[in-house]
């Protein structure tokens, strides 16, 4: 390998004859892979001076030109294709030119994203998910209910294996199951999903999309060409913005008789899932707790059964799936006390949401384990939830001070030094029918490297108390 002789000069213009892949990280290495095996000639750019990915594509890659550092003296315009990586931004000055431009012999867009040359070379159904939270649960979901189900699934995108390279490991599967975030949607002109659900908009990546309008724009991208939309029924900024073949809808609600509705209602003494009239199965086989949780397995069956899947492979699988790590996990449930790990809830909006979620299923109450880096945060937004469902907010780390002055006034609090000494304090408080939640608020960095490893503490400690021995 000659890294060297591949580097490009800064000021570039690019034949015609070249497609340019922009990024090196773990999509971009696909997106070469990819055109690799189409026989494509390609170059790669990235703008920054050590992408994550160099060095996999040096190694695999070691004769294909590429160039790192600004954009600015690269001269796109004449390019066969631009592929961008997610993270990139199509709205730069470079790219101004291709926006708009499209291809003679296709007639696409000159500027795409890996979305798109996924859609040109798939031949099997894809079944696809977005949403501003609880995509990579219901993507997990759907996934899982398909294996139930017997079905060949290759399951990825936003969620880690990249979309192009699922072709490569999985070449004959039946059904793709991708994750797709706004990113990757506003670079893909036409997806033509089977299914293709949005399950909700909250603000995010304002930065990258300008405003909520924009964010919803590329979201809504989801739907186009799409057989089937699944939609949340509280959120109509999810419903499409033109018709579609069929549409289900879903939501913690009764189904309305007038819509294709996925929800929850009262039957025989307790709520079951319902479809339409029919009522499914106790929402109380399902191991996840709380009505974010419900709503994520309407959505996840709304779309398994346009795919397909029978009814009992998909509540298998809801009574056995724990959840994605440290995203609300369930850990174990001791003397009929319930342990959830959110350590990813690392800012105030993310802790909400999991309290939002779980209050309204109590049957005792929510012992919050908070506390950490808070960056600054207003935690007063916490005040109102904790009065109503708390019995006591267990604080620790750096901004517990904080945190507790917030709080004090609506919940009672507790100060302790470390995680481990908050799991000891909520074992002594709880009572049955509680559920103790860690759920921070905070960044870990005080007292651990990332919220994984605070996350994995807190396993090991739920299952130390669960197999009977103190924390
Ligand atoms: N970047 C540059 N210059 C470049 C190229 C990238 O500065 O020339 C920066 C981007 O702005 C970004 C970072 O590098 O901050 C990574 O971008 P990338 O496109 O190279 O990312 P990949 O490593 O290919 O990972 C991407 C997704 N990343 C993003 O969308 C930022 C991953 O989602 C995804 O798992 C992966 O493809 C496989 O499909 C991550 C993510 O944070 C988890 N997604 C966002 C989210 O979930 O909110 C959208």
């Amino acid at each position: 390998m000659n890294a060297s002789r591949s580097r490009l000069p800064q000021h570039l213009v690019v034949p015609a004859s070249m497609t340019v892949v922009v990024g090196l990280g773990v999509s971009g290495v696909a997106i070469c892979r990819h055109l690799e095996r189409l026989g494509r000639e390609f170059m790669v750019v990235d703008t920054r001076d050590a992408p994550p990915g160099l060095d996999a594509f040096l190694r695999e890659f070691p004769e294909v030109p590429y160039r790192l550092g600004p954009l600015a003296g690269l001269v796109l315009d004449h390019a066969r294709e631009v592929v961008l990586s997610p993270g990139v931004d199509p709205h730069q000055p470079c790219f101004a030119a291709l926006a708009e431009d499209r291809r003679d012999d296709t007639g696409e867009p000159r500027l795409i994203g890996e979305i798109a040359l996924f859609c040109r070379a798939c031949q099997a159904p894809i079944a696809a998910i977005t949403g501003a939270n609880a995509k990579s649960t219901v993507t997990t979901l759907v996934g899982e209910m398909a294996r139930e189900a017997g079905r060949k699934v290759a399951v990825g995108g936003n969620l880690g294996t990249p979309a192009l390279d699922l072709l490569i490991q999985e070449p004959s599967a039946d059904l793709y199951v991708l994750e797709l975030s706004s990113f990757q949607l506003e670079t893909t002109p036409w997806l033509g999903a089977e299914s293709a659900a949005f399950l909700n908009l909250s603000e995010d990546h304002l930065d990258r999309h300008g405003d909520m309008a924009g964010y919803r724009r590329a979201k809504q991208r989801i739907f186009r060409g799409a057989s089937h939309g699944v939609i949340n029924a509280e959120d109509p900024e999810t419903w499409p913005e033109s018709s579609l073949p069929a549409v289900s809808r879903f939501g913690v609600m009764d189904p309305a008789p007038e819509h294709d509705d996925w929800g929850v209602a009262e039957h025989q003494g307790e709520p079951w899932f319902m479809h339409g009239p029919r009522p499914l199965f106790p929402v109380s086989r399902m191991r996840q707790v709380g009505r974010h949780h419900q709503a994520n397995a309407l959505a996840a069956m709304a779309m398994g059964y346009r795919l397909g899947f029978p009814l009992e492979d998909m509540a298998s699988v809801l009574e056995r799936f724990t959840g994605l790590a440290h995203r609300s996990e369930w850990l174990a449930t001791v003397g009929e006390v319930d342990w959830i790990n959110d350590s990813k809830g690392t800012n105030v909006g993310a802790t909400l949401a999991a309290i939002a979620g779980l209050g309204p299923t109590l049957k005792g109450r929510l012992i919050l384990l908070a506390g950490g880096v808070g960056k600054g945060a207003d935690f007063s937004p916490l005040a109102q939830p904790l009065g109503h469902y708390a019995r006591e907010a267990v604080l620790f780390g750096q901004d517990a001070p904080q945190l507790a002055q917030a709080l004090a006034e609506r919940v009672p609090v507790t100060r302790v030094d470390d995680l481990c000494a908050a799991v000891e304090r909520a074992r002594h408080i709880a009572e049955p029918g509680d559920v103790v939640l860690l759920s921070p608020a905070c960044a870990s960095l005080d007292q651990f490297p990332n919220y994984l490893a605070r996350g994995e503490a807190f396993r090991s400690l739920v299952h130390a108390l669960a197999n009977g021995g103190r924390t």
